[in-house]
C-alpha cells in the first residue's frame, strides 16, 4: 500500500495498531545506564512479552509482531525507533549508536501506514523522550536525545500544527521513565525526575513515593497498563477512575525497558 499523508487527526481510528518485536537473544548486552547488568532469563522474557501482548490485545490493539533482530539487544524497545502523529511518522536517530540499525525495519514496518520522515546526524533522538496529547508533544532533553533531534522533530511537525516542549530529565533514561500520559488531560509523573511544570495546563497524578520508577504506564482510553511491581501505583490510578491491569516485565526491566518501550502504538 502506498504511503498517505491523513489530511485531518483521526479523532476515532478504525483500528489501533501495536507494533512489536520478540526479545532478542542477545538482551544480555543491552545498553544499560542507571543500572547494573543482572542476568536475564530469556524464557521468561519471552513468556512476559507474550503476556503483555495479550494485554496489548484486551486494550482494543492489533498486534503486528515484527520479526526477531538476534543481533540487535535491545531491538524489543520498538517504541525508540519511531514518533508517530496522525499525518506522519518520524523514523529516529537513538543517541545509542548500537540502537541505530533497529530503525530500519520499523520503519520499513511504518511505510504502509504514515510517511516517513527521518531524524538526520547529528541530531539524536528516542521515542522514550516524546510524549503526546493532542498537538502537543513534551521532549526530555535526555542521555539519549540532543538538543538538535529535539529541533529537527519540532521543524518536521510544527507545519502539521504539532508544538514542541523541551524539558530535562534527571535520574532516569527517558522522559517517559519519569512520566507518562493517562488521558487528554492527565499525566502521572514522578516529579523528582521531571520538572512537572513543563505539563502546565495539565493535572497530574503523582506516582507512589516507594515505587519512584513506576510512571511508566500504557494507557488508552480508560484502560491503564501498570507495572506488576506497583501496587501503590495502581492503587493511586484505579482511586482515579482507571481500570488497571497488572503487566509484569521483571526481565525486560532489567535491561532498562518498561511497559511503553515494548510497543508502538498507533491508529489506522
Ligand atoms: C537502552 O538503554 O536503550 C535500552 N536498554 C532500554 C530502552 C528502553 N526504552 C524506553 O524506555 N523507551
Amino acid at each position: 500500500m502506498a504511503a498517505r499523508v491523513l489530511s485531518s487527526p483521526r479523532a476515532q481510528p478504525d483500528m489501533l495498531i501495536a507494533l512489536t518485536r520478540p526479545v532478542s537473544a542477545s538482551i544480555t548486552r543491552c545498553e544499560l545506564t542507571h543500572l547494573q547488568r543482572r542476568p536475564i532469563n530469556l524464557s521468561l522474557a519471552a513468556k512476559q512479552h507474550d503476556q503483555y501482548e495479550a494485554a496489548l490485545k484486551t486494550l482494543g490493539c492489533t498486534v503486528r509482531r515484527l520479526p526477531a533482530e538476534h543481533d540487535l539487544p535491545d531491538a524489543v524497545f520498538v517504541e525508540d525507533a519511531a514518533v508517530i502523529v496522525d499525518e506522519c511518522a518520524v523514523i529516529t536517530r537513538p543517541g545509542a549508536a548500537s540502537r541505530r540499525p533497529e530503525t530500519t525495519s520499523v520503519a520499513a514496518a511504518l511505510r504502509r501506514y504514515r510517511s516517513l520522515y527521518h531524524v538526520e546526524a547529528p541530531g539524536t533522538l528516542d521515542g522514550g523522550d516524546v510524549l503526546r496529547v493532542g498537538r502537543s508533544l513534551y521532549l526530555g532533553v535526555s542521555g539519549r536525545t540532543n538538543n538538535d533531534g529535539a529541533k529537527q522533530l519540532e521543524h518536521l511537525l510544527a507545519p502539521m500544527g504539532y508544538t514542541v516542549k523541551c524539558s530535562s530529565v534527571r535520574g532516569c533514561l527517558h522522559l517517559k521513565s519519569a512520566a507518562s500520559v493517562l488521558d487528554g488531560e492527565q499525566v502521572l509523573l514522578n516529579p523528582a525526575l521531571v520538572d512537572a511544570a513543563i505539563f502546565e495546563r495539565l493535572k497530574w497524578i503523582e506516582v507512589s513515593p516507594e515505587e519512584p520508577f513506576s510512571a511508566n504506564v500504557l494507557c488508552i482510553g480508560r484502560k491503564v497498563l501498570c507495572p506488576a511491581s506497583a501496587p501503590r501505583t495502581r492503587e493511586r490510578l484505579r482511586e482515579n477512575g482507571y481500570d488497571v491491569l497488572a503487566v509484569d516485565l521483571s526481565e525486560v526491566a532489567k535491561a532498562e525497558g518498561g511497559l511503553t518501550c515494548c510497543s508502538l502504538v498507533f491508529g489506522v
